[in-house]
């Protein structure tokens, strides 16, 4: 059966972390067996030092990209093999677009808005023993500013983020439309990928952020996060 390795819930979501939920959210897709091993302990065995990683069997894969390759190619039926192969591209430009621009537009409102910030430390290192919970809190958020900063989107001004942001929002709101999923009425990788993030905008309520309101006004990806969080966790509806 295979493992996953993730932090764990955060209120109704399955998971901070949007690449988590991608992957949970796919094995649930295509309705495969699984169980869980969750907290940020696991950082220190993950072979990338990042959440989430799978184990299936004596094969371990990290990075939400790789396990989905992985596991669209263990199966019989893969999750997009309805897909024609230009569909395939724009779902992996998509998934692109959302994994490696849009996500730091969620890292940033988290980490480095103050009034989330407070909430982030108490939320995350709010067990840490004394004295580490002194120092170890604002070390990881510097670390943070300083990866926003390497990747690029750390050297615009909040209101830009957010800008960058509602742009990548608003092409998955157009694609979307009205359709039930992105490409019909059958569930891809682009629904998980895309529910990962939406479901940390829109089915959470420990932060407040300019982006998150963005998120919000879009009805029909608030409607497809609902969507696919009633049919795929029902419990933590
Ligand atoms: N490219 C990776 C990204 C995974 C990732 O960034 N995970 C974050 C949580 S959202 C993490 O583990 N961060 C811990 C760290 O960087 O120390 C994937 O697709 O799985």
């Amino acid at each position: 059966m295979i493992e996953l390795f993730k932090f764990g819930a955060l209120g109704k979501v399955c998971d901070p972390s949007p690449f988590c939920v991608k992957v949970e959210t796919y094995l649930r897709m295509t309705d495969q067996p699984y169980e869980v091993h969750t907290g940020a302990h696991l950082l220190r065995s993950s072979p990338k030092s990042k959440l989430p990683y799978i184990r299936d069997g004596g094969k371990i894969v990290a990075d939400s990209t790789f396990i989905l390759h992985y596991l669209e190619a263990r199966q019989d039926e893969s999750l997009d093999g309805h897909l024609t192969p230009e569909q395939q591209a724009i779902a992996h430009g998509m998934t692109k677009m959302i994994d490696e621009n849009l996500y730091w537009t969620l890292v940033h409102g988290r980490w480095i808005l103050d009034h989330n910030w407070v909430i982030i430390s108490k939320l995350f290192f709010g067990s840490l023993p004394f004295p580490l919970k002194l120092f170890v809190p604002n070390m990881v958020r510097k670390n943070v500013r300083r990866r926003l900063k390497e990747h690029g989107i750390g050297r615009h001004s909040s209101q830009e983020i957010t800008e960058i942001g509602s742009w990548d929002l608003k092409a998955l709101s157009d694609f979307l439309g009205n359709k039930t999923y992105f490409f019909g009425d059958k569930p891809s990788t682009l629904d998980a990928a895309v529910f990962g993030f939406m479901s940390q905008m829109v089915l959470s309520d420990a932060f407040s952020a300019p982006i998150i309101d963005v998120a919000r006004s879009h009805a029909n990806l608030v409607r497809h996060t609902h969507a696919i969080q009633d049919k795929y966790f029902p419990e933590l509806v």
